[in-house]
């Protein structure tokens, strides 16, 4: 006897397509007036504090920059600006993503004390940090209903 077997496998498309844009919306009350950096950063881990997120999300090992420069890191929003001490967050970024490699489930959104500089101030910290100061407030990014 001769058992013979067909399967046809059907794609809708290109399975290595980037996923579609990430929307970020919300607010952030109690900032100083001014910008104020907005990043990723790398650990969910808030054990000692933000400090314990680690650096920002860096899965290529690029320099710090802006939220359009091609030399980013996946984490680096740039900055959200605060007018009467409430910063409104409406932020679509094509990099980052909720699935895959360049995920930030699992990560810390961190806000920063200063002005983020995309990685243009001439130094080095910049190139790191974009001399955003001190980390103001943290949370882990969660999945949600
Ligand atoms: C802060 O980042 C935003 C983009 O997120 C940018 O438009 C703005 O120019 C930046 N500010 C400075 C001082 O670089
Ligand atoms: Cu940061
Ligand atoms: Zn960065």
């Amino acid at each position: 006897m001769v058992l013979k077997a067909v399967c046809v496998l059907k794609g809708t498309g290109d399975t290595k397509k980037k996923p579609p844009p990430v929307k970020l919306t919300g607010e952030i009350k109690g900032l100083t007036p001014g910008e104020h950096g907005f990043h990723v950063h790398a650990f969910g881990d808030n054990t000692n504090g933000c400090i314990s997120a680690g650096p920002h999300f860096n899965p290529y090992n690029k320099n710090h920059g802006g939220p359009k420069d091609a030399e980013r890191h996946v984490g680096d929003l740039g900055n959200v600006t605060a007018a009467d001490n409430v910063a409104k967050i409406e932020i679509t970024d094509k990099v980052i993503t909720l699935t895959g490699p360049d995920s930030i489930i699992g990560r810390t959104m961190v806000i920063h004390e200063k002005v983020d500089d995309l990685g243009k101030g001439g130094n080095e910290e910049s190139l790191k940090t974009g001399n955003a100061g001190g980390r103001l407030a943290c949370g882990v990014i969660g999945i949600t209903q």
